[in-house]
């Protein structure tokens, strides 16, 4: 189960307000919604997002894609989007991918140049007959719809990058608290609608070319509206060779909380990855009837909450190795 260590970070009047633009609670039987769940610090304000779009009887497509998109614009986040860290040569590369209740879906990799591709993705998933385009040809799809391109490296990643270049330090792709990281965002709107987006610039310093889990359907992000969704955050290597979030729904399926689906995906991650004690995954899962939970590797992973129960506050899930 969960560990409730809640950090209430909305006041009291913002959650007396929250309850009141909400239909159903925590405390009608089984049954919350709507719900928003995000990984990370950085989930609160994506969640007050997708709020807005959630509390007003919108569609959980609409709120996952206005959540993460805070993140994506927000140059302080500095492993989504604008302000993302660059790879080892300098570029930022960015991988998003967006699923609904139908099971539609859409993906973007190694995108360059567009603050939001999340918004992207949507695209993908709506208005073409394909899941997933990358590189040039997601950039290309990207200008023909009007997005704009702009210099997504802010003064402040350049230096972190240069620092790191001039360091020599060897490369190791350790993601915790002082790498802040991939946004995955998962809700459940009014009418009992799941939807799920996943949006990030990747590891700091990885390979050019390099695509993590994040834009894929299954490893970084999977929603099944008959059972609930998942997402994940940490090491995308090591996340897709389990297929991480497919892994967590299913486990929600044969009738595991989302914290033991969570806890049991992350132990298939360990099985499948020797190096397990020196990386992070984390996972985040939100089920049909509102409940939700998270479990990863290495304990300082945490991730936020939002619904009209408890108001927007982190929580922090169980971890597999304890604090050091
Ligand atoms: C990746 N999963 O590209 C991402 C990295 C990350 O929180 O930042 N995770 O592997």
């Amino acid at each position: 189960m969960i560990n409730r260590r809640n950090f209430l970070v909305t006041s009291g009047a913002t959650v007396g307000a929250l309850a009141l633009t909400s239909s159903c609670n925590a405390a009608d039987g089984n049954r919350n919604r709507p719900v928003v769940i995000s990984t990370w610090q950085h989930g609160l304000a994506a969640n007050k997002a997708a709020w807005n779009v959630l509390s007003k009887g919108g569609r959980a497509l609409d709120a996952v894609e206005a959540g993460v998109r805070v993140s994506e614009s927000d140059p302080k986040v500095m492993s989504v989007g604008l302000g993302g860290l660059p790879d080892r040569d300098g570029n930022v590369t960015l991988d998003a991918c967006i699923m609904d209740e139908t099971g539609d879906c859409g993906s973007v990799a190694f995108l360059k140049n567009i603050k939001n591709p999340i918004s992207v993705a949507r695209r993908v998933m709506e208005k073409t007959p394909h899941v997933m385009l990358v590189g040039e040809g997601a950039l290309e799809f990207a200008l023909k719809e009007g997005f704009k391109q702009e210099d997504l490296l802010t003064p402040e990643a350049r230096a972190a990058w240069k620092k790191w270049k001039t360091s020599k330090k060897p490369y190791k792709p350790k993601v915790n608290i002082e790498n802040h990281d991939t946004i995955g965002l998962l809700a459940i709107d009014k009418k009992g609608n799941l939807s799920g987006a996943c949006t990030t610039s990747g590891l700091a310093w990885k390979l050019h070319g390099r695509v993590g889990d994040s834009p894929i359907i299954g490893a970084g992000l999977y929603v099944d509206n008959e059972v609930g969704g998942a997402a994940a955050t940490g090491v995308g290597e090591a996340v897709i060779k389990a297929v991480g979030s497919f892994l967590v729904v299913e486990f929600m399926r044969q009738g595991h909380s989302p914290a033991d689906a969570c806890r049991l995906a992350t132990e298939r991650v360990i099985k499948k990855n020797p190096n397990w004690r020196d990386i992070q995954v984390g996972f985040i899962a939100l089920d049909k009837q509102g409940k939700f939970g998270g479990y990863c590797i290495q304990h300082g992973f945490n991730y936020a909450v939002l619904d009209s129960a408890g108001g927007n506050r982190m929580e922090e899930p169980g971890s597999r190795l304890p604090k050091k």
